[in-house]
């Protein structure tokens, strides 16, 4: 038994393949494996597969241009001329429409597919291929029907999202993500009658992407704990302490960035500062990413399975309902009994 888990196998159509790391071309580390460990290591809980939802909610959170972009961009770049021009099959910008490249005059739109790319992808690590679109709207599925869980009254449903999602914003994607499944799951959370969600990143990055989306909502908090960006760690130039939200939700961010080796103790800790933070909202949506873990390659963080279970049940003692959607996390080895604590940790 257990905390119900949602997943969908088209997640595994998304192949990172490599991602270009400081003009280094590096095997990729978000890999269709996960889903494998994670299942593995949830074998006891109940299992959903995700059912399809229409996109009202991804509408909502998502310019349309961004999801037009990822819905076509891999298939246009198969009809294009890049197996002559690269000889490679990924969607991956070299050109970047950034505001030091427009100082104020008006782009006109590229025509080219490779130069359309860095309108969107702010980053070389985020590559689209065939199946990328398939995967990260199939992982918008699972949360979808993790809410649906919660909704029919269950205390918590976990939805194994694949790719991740926390680094999108309303327009720009990367930092191996492409759709917002967390946003979309608190979207559709407010939807169903909840009134104030509070979001809980403890992925070891902070998510840019939903700080972005509810940076002026009064309905919605968020609060995230990662290494902090200010040490050299993505996404960079989010995630610090001054960072607050602005107008209507002035107040409703809180970044809590964590110096680099910070172990279970001061890190459990920030997870309990975060969870009095939100604790009257009506519902909960966790970030639930385990790269914090000592043995990522990902992060300098050295949290261990303990801290995991005891960030569950900080989390897990508000008693509200909640969405538990997957971010990141990327030793094969370890991640699934990771998620697994966390998990028991919630439920109590
Ligand atoms: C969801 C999530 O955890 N995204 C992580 C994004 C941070 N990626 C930064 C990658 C930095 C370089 N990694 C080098 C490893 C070679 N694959
Ligand atoms: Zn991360």
């Amino acid at each position: 038994m257990g905390i119900p888990v949602v997943w969908s196998p088209a997640t595994k159509q998304h192949v990172p393949k490599h991602e270009v790391w400081v003009g280094v071309p590096t095997p990729g580390t978000e890999l269709p494996e996960r889903v494998d460990v994670i299942l593995r290591a949830l074998e006891l809980h109940p299992l959903h597969e995700a059912t399809p939802h229409d996109d009202r909610f991804l509408a909502a959170v998502h310019d349309p241009a961004l999801l037009e972009f990822l819905a076509t961009a891999s298939h246009a770049w198969a009809q294009g001329p890049y197996d002559d021009l690269v000889g490679q099959d990924r969607v991956v910008p070299y050109f970047f429409q950034t505001d030091a490249l427009l100082v104020g005059m008006p782009p006109t739109p590229p025509a080219a597919l490779h130069a359309r790319a860095g309108i969107f992808c702010y980053d070389t690590m985020t590559l689209v291929g065939p199946g990328t679109w398939e995967a990260a709207r199939a992982a918008v599925d699972v949360a979808l029907t993790a809410v649906d869980l919660v909704m029919a009254g269950e205390q918590a449903a976990y939805a194994l999202c694949r790719p991740p999602g926390h680094h999108v914003t309303q327009l720009g994607y990367g930092g191996s993500c492409y759709l917002n499944n967390a946003a979309v799951a608190a979207e559709a959370l407010l939807a169903a009658g909840h009134e104030r969600i509070g979001i809980v990143d403890i992925d070891a990055h902070h998510g840019n992407g939903t700080q972005a989306i509810f940076w002026e909502r009064p309905d919605v908090r968020y609060g995230s704990l990662h290494v902090d960006p200010a040490a050299g760690w993505f996404p960079h130039v989010f995630g610090h302490a001054s960072e607050a939200g602005a107008g209507a939700g002035s107040g409703t961010t809180r970044n809590l960035p964590l110096p680099e080796g910070t172990g279970d103790g001061p890190w459990v800790e920030a997870v309990a500062e975060l969870a009095d933070w939100v604790g009257d909202c009506d519902a909960l949506v966790v970030s639930l990413g385990v790269d914090a873990a000592g043995d990522d390659p990902e992060s300098p963080l050295q949290v261990t399975a303990d801290g995991f279970r005891a960030a569950g049940s900080a989390l897990g003692a508000l008693g509200r309902p909640s969405v538990l959607v997957q971010e990141g996390g990327y030793d094969l080895a370890t991640m699934g009994h990771l998620v697994a604590a966390y998990l028991a940790g919630h439920a109590g």
